[in-house]
């Protein structure tokens, strides 16, 4: 699960904190993890949050969504070219300008005329990105935005991603294998595996919804315990997947949106994490909510297990100055990605994917303090 090498920045600085935190750990006033802390039961469960539209309703299409008080960012890809996009954010990766175009495509009720395309091509690119720092940062957001798989999209490796720093800077710095120590970063993207139950239920691609997540108290898949055992590269992304599986559809738009939430206090593990899936909630991470329990770099979202415990919360963060201030467009498929498409067409002759190209549309990207929800169509 690498990203690409121009990712792959910073190790240094990771390796230095895995260091301290070993010292910490070692040390009689060691803190304790969220998770070695009891917490009850949450009678809330993701079928307690808001479904539909939210604030959205109010504007039809989407239709100046972006003069809402509570919308922060808004992105319709209606006016410039690509370079003025991308000057609009903060990075545009687009190789060769072989990754980035527009397309007359747009979701279903939209007050628009142009979405974004962005399309991989195996061996030639690993796909690219929309990359936005924010001066500002929030301690809560919503991300809402639209986007449609190609009906022969194959298999996919990182998608879309909220992230925060205590100072971000204006392209993604890689952390891969390392711990995240000073930083989270949350991507929702596609996987092939629910990971929720042993054996993992195999899905075609490109799969179904998960939450792939970096932060300070992130797990390591080198043991059942989730802690490193001495070999090279032991963090990668944890998986949070709702408990029934959100399969992704191909061919038609969807509407997806997170919330992330800050945790108020370095001593509190309030922070939270959901998902919606064209209005409907799937998925909701936070204190006492849902049950299940860890294995390796996995929450197994398993309310009926017997090992299954409340969630204890997140602790995004450990300085306060860290806020959601990134956000990440991305659409990256690696080679990895198109070898494993390429195996799973031998294996399923009937079932179309293409092996050499993946490609994804983009549209009404929102960032609000509050629950967005689906388009009111115009
Ligand atoms: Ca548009």
């Amino acid at each position: 699960m690498l990203l690409s090498a121009t990712l792959l920045i910073a190790a240094c600085t990771d390796t230095k904190q895995t260091a301290d935190r070993t010292d910490e750990e070692n040390s009689p006033s060691k803190i304790l993890r969220c998770a070695d802390v009891p917490v009850d039961s949450d009678n809330r469960t993701h079928k307690d949050l808001p479904s539909g539209p939210g604030l959205s309703a109010q504007f039809p299409g989407d239709y100046g969504i972006e003069n809402h008080p509570d919308v922060v960012f808004f992105e319709n890809f209606e006016s410039g070219s690509i370079d003025d996009i991308a000057a609009r954010w903060s990075e545009a990766r687009n190789p060769e300008g072989k990754v980035i175009s527009f397309s007359d495509d747009v979701p279903p009720g939209s007050a628009g005329r142009r979405s974004l395309v962005m399309t991989a091509t195996r061996s030639e690119n690993e796909g690219g990105h929309l990359y936005k720092a924010f001066e500002d940062g929030w301690d809560k957001i919503h991300l809402r935005f639209y986007t449609k798989f190609a009906e022969d999209h194959g298999g996919h490796h990182h998608f879309v991603a909220l992230r925060g720093f205590n100072t971000p800077l204006p392209y993604p710095i890689g952390g891969a294998g390392q711990l995240a120590g000073d930083y989270f970063s949350v991507f929702i993207e596609p996987t092939g595996s629910e990971i929720n139950t042993t054996p993992a239920i195999h899905h075609p691609p490109p799969g179904v919804w998960q939450f792939y997540n970096y932060w300070p108290e992130m797990r390591s898949w080198q043991s059942p315990e989730g802690v490193p055992d001495g070999r090279p590269n032991p963090y990668y992304g944890n998986s949070f997947q709702p408990e029934e599986a959100a399969v992704l559809s191909r061919g038609e738009w969807t509407s997806v949106e997170i919330m992330v939430k800050l945790n108020s206090s370095p001593e509190m593990c309030d922070g939270e994490l959901a998902l919606w899936i064209d209005g409907y909630p799937a998925a909701y991470f936070a204190p006492g909510t849902p049950g299940g329990y860890w294995l390796q770099e996995h929450f197994r979202n398993d309310p009926g297990h017997p090992k299954a415990k409340p969630f204890e919360g997140f602790r995004w963060r450990n300085d306060m100055d860290v806020k959601i201030n990134v956000l990440w467009l991305l659409h990256f498929v690696s080679d990895g990605s198109f070898n494993n498409t390429e195996e799973f067409a031998k294996n399923n002759p009937d079932y179309p994917v293409n092996t050499e190209k993946a490609i994804v549309w983009f549209d009404h990207v929102i960032m609000a303090t509050e629950y967005i929800g689906t388009m009111e169509e115009n």
